[in-house]
């Protein structure tokens, strides 16, 4: 090979490492869609609170120009509420997303991030709704309602389901609600109220008796389980003597035993958890249905939706 020729071929190859992150063909890039993927991930392992998000479609990307290697992209997508909570550090991808049954939610997210090798999240705002209860009306008329999350039969049914959980469960504490994280009714033979909510380890051994467990201390939060719970409680109209409760919970480890960096994280420094990149406003359900749509001018935007609900606007 001749010098020049060499020289042709080593710019080529420079100027393809260097181009390779940019969106070369918008909102349908494979990189976009890995990009915006990944910084999905990111987002929802930075959040203490709600439930994970799942990726719905990229509205828009906009590559701020930088100097030498990598990109700063900056991402518009739509998303949907899934049925799991945070607590649970799954992958979106693994999680299924909220229907007609369960009060779908959908928002956006503005997201930055830089991409090299890997997808560094740098700062992000969501914003997200419940779908109002009309259209849940209209497509699901024997859907559960919504019920207020400080109800007292709400609180109530929490409270018999935590106590069954409580006397079933094979672990030897006993657990305490955290927050109460959805509420619905559906009427059956008579109402059957439906709670979701987060429970956490206490310092009570759960087979103890003569205890008032009101007074038991959460454990520490880094070594504590956490848990995510489903219950429900039927009342049968012939038979108010009877309890109908349910209860499913989903137990997590605390987070100082997986992973390697967080078990090599004894000292109390690294414990400390960082600094949140952004945030999530929950915004109250509006009347009509909102479209996330925004004006682009980037090629291909937005790309295709990936969540086949026929209600979502446009
Ligand atoms: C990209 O996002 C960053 C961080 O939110 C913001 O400072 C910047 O102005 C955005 N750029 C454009 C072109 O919107
Ligand atoms: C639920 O349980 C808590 C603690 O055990 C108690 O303080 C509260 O009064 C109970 N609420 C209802 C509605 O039963
Ligand atoms: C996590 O913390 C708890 C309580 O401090 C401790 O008993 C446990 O051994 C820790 N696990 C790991 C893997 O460090
Ligand atoms: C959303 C919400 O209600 N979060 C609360 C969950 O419980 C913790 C501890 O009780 C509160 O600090 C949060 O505000």
């Amino acid at each position: 090979m001749s010098p020049l020729i060499l020289l042709a071929v080593v710019c080529l190859c420079l100027q393809s490492a260097i181009a390779s992150p940019l969106p070369k063909t918008g909102c349908q890039d494979p990189e976009t869609v890995r990009t915006a993927e990944e910084a999905l991930d990111h987002i929802n392992a930075d959040r203490h609170e709600g439930y994970i998000l799942s990726l719905s479609q990229i509205l828009d990307v906009y590559q701020e120009p930088k100097e030498g290697d990598g990109a700063l992209l900056n991402l518009t997508v739509e998303v949907v509420e899934t049925k799991c909570h945070v607590i649970s550090r799954k992958k979106w991808k693994s999680c299924e997303v909220k229907d007609m049954s369960d009060v779908p939610v959908t928002g956006k997210c503005d997201v930055s991030v830089s991409v090299q090798k890997n997808v560094e999240l740098n700062s992000y705002t969501c914003t997200i709704q419940k779908v109002p209860a009309t259209v849940i009306v209209n497509i699901c008329p024997d859907c559960p309602t919504e019920e207020r999350l400080d109800d007292p039969i709400i609180m109530e049914t929490t409270n018999l389901s935590l106590q069954k959980y409580n006397k079933e469960s094979s672990f030897s504490k006993h657990f305490a609600l955290l927050n109460v994280t959805g509420a619905s009714m559906q009427w059956v033979v008579g109402p059957a109220y439906f709670v979701e909510y987060t429970i956490q380890e206490t310092d009570c051994a759960k087979d103890q008796t003569d205890v008032d467990f009101t007074q038991c201390k959460l454990l520490n939060s880094e070594s504590a389980r956490k848990g995510y719970c489903t219950g429900s409680h039927l009342t049968i109209d012939d038979e108010p003597e009877k309890q109908h409760v349910t209860v499913k919970c989903e137990i997590y480890e605390p987070e100082n035993a997986t992973g390697e960096k967080s078990a090599a994280a004894g000292n109390k420094l690294s414990q400390k958890p960082v600094n949140s990149r952004g945030k999530v406003l929950v915004l109250p359900s509006p009347s009509v249905l909102v479209s996330h749509r925004t004006s682009s001018t980037t090629r291909n935007c937005p790309g295709p939706r990936r969540v086949p609900f026929e209600w979502l606007k446009p």
